[in-house]
Order: structure tokens, then sequence, then C-alpha cells
């Protein structure tokens, strides 16, 4: 099977298993959901959901391709061996999803041998599924996605999203607090998948966070950078959990560089 071969039926699967899980999750959400269980503080959560999304994925993935790897949030991790391994966040988003606000999201990529082929983050609430494959553009629905130029940085609306440990999110603050009177304007949606199709679809000028997961923001980093967007971590760096900055040429050099000289980067 050639690499576009795949690319095509990695996507068609992509697509698939995030429309079955968004309309679960969408159709499906119990009217008393609560928390199920917590992670790494009290307020770092997982619903019923979350763990249900996540099977019902990895579920109809395995049947079509049972030599895949997997890797999810809620403890989906099989080595697999066929070079291929998703990455799958059930629910991005799950406090949003938890307290019936509409952004969260079903994010789901595929990589082989270690590199992004194919991106998928549908949003329900919203309608919409963005897509990408490597080297073929960036999509929302049938719409090709090109990210809004770099506007001046005092003008730049930028996004950006806080961790679940106090201590970390103190610092954070500390680094917005030093960013609100230099931009536009600062939005907390609460998805970081959702956060990176909004750069890429124009709806924000620049996006960074400290502490995402490889499943935060797997599909969106490409579909991102399939709209135009260049995604990096510190200088010289890829995208990590030490810092994740995306943004239009221009734009995202100075970002980086003022958040390298603010300390973003660490706690
Ligand atoms: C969320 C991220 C978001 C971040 C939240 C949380 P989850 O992922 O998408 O950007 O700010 O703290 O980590 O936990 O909803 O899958």
């Amino acid at each position: 099977m050639s690499d576009d071969q795949l690319k095509a039926e990695l996507l068609d699967l992509a697509l698939q298993a995030a429309d079955l899980a968004g309309t679960f999750l969408r159709d499906g959400r119990p009217d008393d959901l609560g928390v199920a269980a917590t992670k790494s503080s009290a307020v770092d959560v997982v619903t019923e959901m979350d763990i249900a999304s996540e099977k019902l994925i990895t579920g109809f993935l395995a049947e079509h391709r049972p030599a895949d790897g997997f890797l999810g949030e809620e403890g989906a991790s099989v080595e697999g061996t066929s070079g291929v391994q998703w990455v799958i966040d059930p629910i991005d988003g799950t406090v949003n999803y938890l307290y019936g606000r509409p952004a969260w999201a079903v994010s789901i990529a595929a990589r082989k041998d270690g590199e992004t082929f194919v991106g998928v983050v549908a949003v329900p609430m919203q309608g919409e599924t963005f897509r990408a494959v490597l080297g073929q553009g960036a999509y929302v629905n049938e719409r090709r996605l090109t990210v809004r130029p770099a506007p001046p940085f005092e003008q730049t609306l930028l996004g950006t999203g806080f961790g679940y440990l106090a201590e970390r999110r103190v610092r954070q603050a500390e680094v917005a607090r030093q960013l609100i009177p230099q931009v536009r304007d600062i939005r907390r949606g609460g998805s970081a998948a959702i956060d990176l199709c909004d750069v890429a679809v124009g709806r924000l000028d620049a996006y960074y966070e400290r502490g995402l997961n490889p499943w935060d923001l797997a599909a969106g980093d490409l579909i991102a950078r399939e709209a135009g967007a260049l995604v990096g971590g510190r200088p010289g760096e890829g995208p990590s959990g030490d810092l994740l900055v995306a943004g239009p040429p221009g734009l995202f050099e100075d970002l980086q560089g003022r958040l390298e000289a603010l300390g973003a980067w660490h706690d």
C-alpha cells in the first residue's frame, strides 16, 4: 500500500470513529453526569463518557486495523506491529463536557513511524469536523482552511490554557498577566484541540499552552500546520508538554520569543 493509499484509509477510519464517538457523546450525555474519577488533582476529572468514548473509538479502529497501536488519554496503550499508532483524546475539553458547555471535541490522530499522517477533530456542538492529511491541506467540513495573516502583536487575539495543578497555574497566570496588556485580548476555551483548530480557521490569531499531553495536540497540530500555521515549542523545538506555540509566520516567532523571555516553558 502506498503512503497516499494509507493516508486515505486512515482518514476515512478517523472520520468514521470521530463521528461515532461525537454522536454518542452529544446525544447520550446523561443529565446527571458526574465525575467517575480524578487524575493529577481533584479538578482533573474523568467521566464515564470519556471512558466509554475511548472504548468506542479504539474498538472501531481495532476492528478495522487490528495490528495498529493505540495511545489514549483514558488508558488505551497498545504497541502494535503495523507502524501505525492512533493517538486519541476521547473528549478534549472534559470539564466543559461535564458542565454542559459546548466547547469539547473528539480528537483522533494517526501516526506512521512517528510522523502524523492524519488528524481529525470533531466538534459536535458546532456541527464541525476539522481534518488534515499530511501534505494535503486542512479542512473544516468541506471548506479549505488558511490561517489568518499575522496581525501586529498588539492586535493579536491570543488563546491559552491552564493546568490542573494550582502551583503550575500560579506561574501560568503570571505569564498571562504579562501578555494581556500587549495583545488585543486573551481567550481560554478549555480544549487544546479546538484552540489549534481555531488558529487554523482564523478564530484565534495564535495559541500557546504549557502542560499539554500528546493526545491533546496530536490532531490539532497537523490541522494548524496544514492550514499554514507554524507549530512548535521553545525556539528550535517541536510542540511538547513543556510548551506549545501556534500561529502564522511572523506572529509565531514574535510570540515564541516573548514566551521564552517570560519563562513560559517552566513552572
Ligand atoms: C484539556 C486541554 C486544555 C487544557 C485543559 C485540559 P482534557 O484537555 O485540551 O487545553 O487547558 O486543562 O488539559 O483534559 O479536557 O482532555
